[in-house]
């Protein structure tokens, strides 16, 4: 029987309004694919604020960017939140900040490991002395012609019991919470977790308190040189990620003493 059933998930969980209803798909698409499929087609009343659609295994799980997502099946938590905010389009950032929050919340509670962020939406573990990966989240959501956010569907995809010799080949190296504690760590408590994390992080932004001071704490990215590609541009900026605004701006000054303000949406960065 498998762990993340509807009987045993909805028998678990704790929050009041996040992963209700929830959804689960042995296999799919994208799980973002499909709710966002999904929110075009049906009414608000029957896919909530607080909707949750998760998988075992996604044939075309999607980074940003057109990158793809990889996880072998029945290893990792492959999971879509639907919220329905209301907010300017310039609180969009928040969205995956309140996730990464979330994620590492939940990764410490679960397993005792430290966790880290790296701007703008990686989860990231320390191993032999460099960053790994261990979760990737997307945001994306509906912006209308009045600049607001009226849905906003979030993913993640959290590297649980994925085996070392199964982890995809990354430019930021990869890692599982299996890899990193030795021992393979219960999807279900840490949904449950996730969950109660996500309700908290997502009320506090509802209440219009931005997640960035937390989320700046975790950053790995602040003191760094970096590579900013901002596309569309055509160049690249280099220059010392020195801080982050409420928005989740990167804050980029260059070898002239000039301050960037980097959004998130269009940008790679690769570290120095
Ligand atoms: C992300 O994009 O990190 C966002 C990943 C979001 C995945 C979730 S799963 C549920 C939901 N449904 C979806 O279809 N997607 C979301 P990005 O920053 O662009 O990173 C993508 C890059 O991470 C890829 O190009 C690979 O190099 C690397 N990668 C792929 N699979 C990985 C994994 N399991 N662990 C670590 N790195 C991975």
């Amino acid at each position: 029987m498998n762990d993340l059933r509807e009987t045993a998930v909805q028998a678990a969980r704790t929050t009041k309004w996040i992963g209700r209803p929830y959804r689960f798909f042995d296999t799919v698409g994208s799980t973002n694919d499909l709710l966002k499929q999904d929110v075009k087609q049906m009414p608000a009343e029957v896919l909530p604020a607080g909707t949750v659609y998760l998988t075992d295994f996604q044939a075309q799980g999607r980074g940003r960017l057109q990158r793809s997502w990889e996880a072998p099946s029945g290893t990792s938590l492959l999971l879509s939140l639907l919220l329905r905010p209301d907010w300017p389009a310039r609180q969009s950032a928040w969205l995956t900040m309140l996730a990464a929050l979330s994620v590492a919340e939940a990764i410490e509670a679960q397993t005792g490991l430290a966790v880290k962020l790296k701007w703008p939406n990686d989860v990231v573990l320390e191993q032999h002395g460099r960053y790994h990966k261990v979760c990737g989240i997307l945001a994306e959501g509906n912006i209308t012609t009045e600049q607001r956010l009226d849905y906003a569907i979030i993913g993640m995809g959290i590297n649980v019991n994925i085996p070392y010799e199964s982890l995809p080949a990354a430019t930021t190296p990869a890692t599982s919470l299996l890899v990193a504690t030795g021992k393979p760590v219960a999807r279900l408590p840490f949904l449950v977790t996730l969950w109660e994390r996500l309700e908290v992080w997502v009320e506090t932004a509802v209440n219009n308190q931005s997640p960035q001071p937390a989320w700046n704490q975790r950053l790995v990215t602040l003191g760094q040189t970096v590579h900013v590609n901002q596309m569309g541009k055509g160049e690249l900026l280099t220059g010392v990620a020195e801080n982050t605004d409420a928005w989740g701006h990167l804050l980029v000054r260059d070898v002239r003493g000039q301050l960037h303000t980097i959004g998130a949406g269009d940008v790679t960065l690769r570290d120095a």
